[in-house]
């Protein structure tokens, strides 16, 4: 891992899960406890099933500011309840660093927000470019019915992750199903 030289990687169709990783993450229904607002419906997929949720396949650097850190996000389709299946969502814990990603399959949305209570609910289709700016919190949910979300996504190698803020607060808006299709709402139990 540690070469100081370039190297590449490739994300071979149709599954896009790179030539070469050092980590491949998985996150299941029960590391998001707390964060899907209809919580009758999140226990009882919950006692049926720890569903995977996402998997995140690394290529690992150095945590060093001039380092970037990359890889693949696989967002499975689901929902629990009229909530769509979602990343757990993290500010870094270097707050001031941003992160692009780059959508390659799917369609679903990056939900962000800042300290100062700004959000955004942004688009994501293959194709599609997002810049992350630092300080936006940021978690990505699949909306496809049945096609997996994927992501290609780098990021400076000092930033780390601030998990606990979110999993305290939430996130202000919401994907949801609603009675004609895809909604964005309030949270009903966001608090700040
Ligand atoms: C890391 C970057 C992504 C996420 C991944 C999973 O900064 O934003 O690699 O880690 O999409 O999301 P989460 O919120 O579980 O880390
Ligand atoms: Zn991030």
């Amino acid at each position: 891992m540690n070469t100081p030289y370039p190297f590449q990687f490739t994300l071979p169709y149709p599954d896009l899960i790179p030539s070469h990783y050092d980590h491949h993450i998985q996150r299941r229904l029960s590391a998001l406890k707390g964060q899907f607002f209809d919580q009758e419906s999140y226990a009882a997929m919950l006692a049926r099933e720890d569903t995977l949720l996402y998997e995140v396949y690394e290529v690992s650097r150095p945590h060093l500011p001039g380092e970037l850190l990359s890889g693949i996000s696989i967002l499975h389709p689901g929902k629990v309840g009229r909530e769509f299946f979602m990343t757990k969502g993290h500010f870094h814990a270097v707050l001031e660093t941003a992160e692009i990603y780059y959508c390659l399959k799917g369609e679903g949305f990056m939900v962000m927000e800042n300290p100062q209570g700004e959000t955004s609910v942004e688009p994501l289709c293959p194709g599609r470019v997002l810049y992350v700016p630092p300080a936006w919190a940021h978690r990505s949910v699949c909306t496809s019915r049945q096609q997996d979300l994927v992501t290609f996504f780098a990021y400076p190698g000092n930033a780390g992750h601030d998990y606990g803020t979110i999993e305290k607060q939430g996130f202000a808006k919401l994907v949801v199903e609603g009675e004609s299709g895809i909604e964005i709402i309030d949270n009903p139990r966001w608090n700040k």
